[in-house]
């Protein structure tokens, strides 16, 4: 199993799709074992988004996310990182391919929407950088049992003991 990181960002709180949005990775089968909302502060904007701070569109982008509070989750699944990032599609939300959540409800690169972790390297740090251990629950539910095969659900080796 493995866990990753996805954050709502402004435009979904705006357009009030926050529900469908969950809900569209309760039917995939991903778990939800953290969720929460916060403000984000300059600081927190800035190690998150560190891979664009020094790009033109950085400030209207730091503008954009602190506008509102956004919502916080980490869900849990097999293959989650890969698997998530397939459900939002890609970057630019007027190439998303239709049925993504981009591709759905966005038509622009900076306001797509939602984030999620690219890499399982990536996951572990801003699952750290955002939640604390305490935040992120292990529990079992009853699907637990029929939404994988015995081989699919066998381990949780890939979640980070913190
Ligand atoms: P990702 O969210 O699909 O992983 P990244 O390249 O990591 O894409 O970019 C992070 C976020 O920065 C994007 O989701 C989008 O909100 C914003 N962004 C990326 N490129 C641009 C751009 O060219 N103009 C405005 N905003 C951008
Ligand atoms: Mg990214």
């Amino acid at each position: 199993m493995e866990q990753t990181f996805v954050l709502l960002k402004p435009d979904a709180l705006n357009k009030k799709i926050i529900g469908e949005v969950v809900s569209r990775f309760e039917r995939k089968g991903l778990k939800i074992v953290g969720l929460k909302m916060i403000q984000l502060t300059d600081e927190l904007c800035k190690a998150h988004y560190a891979h664009h701070a020094t790009k033109s569109f950085f400030p209207g982008l730091k503008k954009f996310v602190c506008s509102t509070p956004v919502v916080c989750m980490v869900l849990e699944g097999k293959d989650a990182v890969e698997a998530v990032r397939k459900m939002c599609g890609v970057t630019n939300s007027r190439e998303a391919a239709p049925g993504t959540i981009r591709g759905d409800y966005s038509l622009s690169v900076q306001s797509n929407i939602i984030h999620a972790s690219d890499s399982l390297e990536t996951a572990y740090k801003e699952i750290e950088r955002f939640f604390s251990p305490s935040e992120v629950h292990e529990y079992t539910l009853e699907l637990d049992k029929v939404a994988y095969a015995d081989d699919e659900r066998a381990n949780r080796s890939k979640i980070k003991k913190r």
